[in-house]
């Protein structure tokens, strides 16, 4: 096992525009960032990962990009931003930028060439195609709902949208898109900053051609997974990358990727291939959506949870490297999705911190996760912000004709304003976040669920993550040790021991709001064992049968 100082990291995930405003605009900014530097220092993180800064009109809330190497008016200036990677480095904070290259915005000036001038050089950098007939060019459907086509404005020709129509795919196949791409890229670089966070980066190559999708019926649309992830020239383009900046800034990478195994995962972050350190895979994410459709909702499965978690743990054991996470801008806040976030949430929340932060690979923790932040129900979708919440209500509603009240169901359990509600600092009006009108309402609960008063109570969920993240500090085996499970077809408990070298954690976790019994081989927790760290006052003494209360959670030390 190579040691690295990004395995032995925890990244802390900031949505700028919901953290902290200062100006009263409702808007989080960097200087709000600036201010609350020191709280992340308190938690104990060691590198920052900020969604998209950049120009931006919004359409996805910075993931459609209008220029490269300029801040968001709405969140400051670029004196801003170095002053924040200063006060960042000073603190001995690294940070990671969001690098959004798939797409552009439609407002970004290469994407307006294009238009402007269906001959000129611009044009060949997003993929342009004739209709048939009335038709778009093929039949794939778009991330966000629809088809993946629209019409250019006033021209004759369908441009390709993965995303929302104001994000058109960049043509990596045309060399100068590359070229602009390690341009950027190196901008940020040369500043300073510490990594990048690669934004659905797996969909640069797309299938030559373009081909339908088979077997859909006449009119049918669908994502095409087949023809847009993990394509041809994937590896090539990250390598050309890695050679030409990542490598020679020394900067650590997360490639977020649709539609990988952990086979597909072992070639973008094999060690010796020199192409990312690591990727944000979607497989447990998918576990409580019917065929991938994360608005077809089903419970989760723990035996499911096991089988994804455990083969990519041990998949990418040998000179691979995993990330972990359970939720993210993206996703549903973790508490309310597979813990409890009723009667239970803080015990529940402590038990999958503690899962997130005792497994192989690099922690991220997404803002408010540490104090607990639950989803959120918003009466009206009028009161929803998130593109692809109110793109999904408009198809389902007017072009498949579903119950609202069912569609309204679905976002309270997958939406993603769930986890885009403006971080909670205090009791003050609007969680603290902003004197003004938040962009997007603000939980209720935060009344009791915020920061001020979880850094006062010494039980709360952030002094929990603080133990935890000093814990990885302190024992190489909590980040370097293998991962085998124990008792794998227990229904409720999830058990599994590290070892690395001389030490061994045995982790017990349960996972619901009932008590529970195990039985372990007999020797698994030795007698002299000691506890690290546990979410209940008290805890089981070590033992090879353990009773364990609702979402209790054990973390055992011992030597081999
Ligand atoms: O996400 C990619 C992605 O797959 C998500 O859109 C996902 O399908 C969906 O959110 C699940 O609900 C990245 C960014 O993280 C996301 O915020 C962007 O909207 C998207 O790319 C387009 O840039
Ligand atoms: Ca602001």
């Amino acid at each position: 096992m190579k040691e690295a100082w990004w395995k032995e990291a925890v990244v802390y995930q900031i949505y700028p525009r919901s953290f902290m405003d200062t100006n009263g605009d409702g808007v989080g900014d960097l200087r709000g960032i600036l201010e609350k530097l020191d709280y992340l220092v308190e938690l104990g993180v060691d590198v920052v990962w900020l969604c998209p800064i950049y120009p931006s009109p919004n359409d996805d809330n910075g993931y459609d990009i209008s220029d490269y190497q300029g801040i968001m008016a709405e969140f400051g200036t670029m004196e801003d931003f170095d002053l924040l990677l200063s006060e960042m480095h000073r603190r001995g904070l690294k940070l990671m930028m969001d690098l959004v290259v798939n797409h552009t915005s439609d407002e970004h000036p290469w994407f307006q060439a294009a238009l402007r001038d269906p001959k000129g050089p611009y044009r060949d950098y997003y993929f342009f195609r004739d209709g048939r007939e009335d038709d778009p060019p093929n039949n794939w459907g778009s991330f966000f709902g629809f088809s993946a086509w629209e019409r250019e404005p006033g021209g004759e020709q369908y441009y390709l949208h993965l995303f929302t129509k104001k994000q058109p795919d960049l043509n990596w196949e045309n060399p100068a898109v590359r070229e602009e791409v390690c341009r950027l890229a190196e901008f940020w670089a040369k500043k300073g900053i510490d990594g990048f966070r690669m934004d659905v980066i797996n969909l640069i190559s797309k299938t030559p051609g373009l081909p339908d999708l088979p077997g859909l019926k006449e009119g049918e649309i669908k994502v095409p997974h087949l023809y847009c992830a993990n394509g041809p020239q994937v590896h090539e383009y990250l390598r050309e990358l890695n050679r030409r900046v990542l490598t020679p800034y020394s900067l650590m990478t997360v490639g977020e990727m649709i539609a990988v195994d952990p086979q597909k995962a072992r070639l973008y972050t094999h060690e010796d291939r020199e192409e990312l350190n690591m990727v944000f895979t979607f497989e447990h994410m998918d576990l409580d959506a019917v065929g991938g459709d994360k608005w077809k909702l089903r419970p989760w499965r723990l035996d499911e949870m096991k089988e994804v978690f455990g083969r990519w743990q041990r998949e990418l054991a040998e000179g691979c490297w995993n990330s972990l996470y359970l939720n993210n801008h993206d996703q549903p806040r973790m508490v309310s999705r597979y813990g409890d976030d009723g009667p239970y949430r803080v015990e529940s929340a402590k038990m999958l911190a503690t899962f997130l932060h005792t497994l192989q690979g690099t922690p991220y923790i997404y803002q408010g996760e540490e104090l607990g932040m639950t989803n959120i129900r918003l009466e009206h979708i009028e009161d929803y912000r998130d593109v692809e919440i109110l793109n999904h209500y408009k198809e389902a509603v007017e072009v498949f004709g579903q119950n609202p009240n069912e569609v309204m169901e679905a976002i309270y359990t997958k939406g993603r304003d769930n986890a885009r509600t403006p971080m909670q600092w205090s009791d003050q009006p609007n969680a603290g976040f902003t004197t003004g009108t938040p962009w997007l309402a603000v939980n209720p609960n935060y009344t009791v669920i915020n920061a001020e008063a979880a850094r006062k109570d010494p039980d709360s969920i952030f002094h929990y993550y603080r133990r935890l993240l000093a814990l990885r500090k302190q024992y190489k085996v909590m980040v370097y040790g293998d991962y085998s499970p124990v008792c794998e077809e227990h229904p409720a408990v999830w058990a599994y021991l590290r070892r690395y070298q001389e030490e061994a954690l045995a982790i017990v976790l349960n996972f619901f709001g009932t008590p529970a019994e195990i039985q372990l081989p007999e020797g698994t927790i030795p007698q002299e064992s000691t506890v690290l760290i546990s979410n209940y006052k008290d805890f089981p003494s070590p033992s090879d049968h353990l009773s364990l209360r609702p979402y209790e959670a054990v973390v055992y030390h011992f030597h081999l």
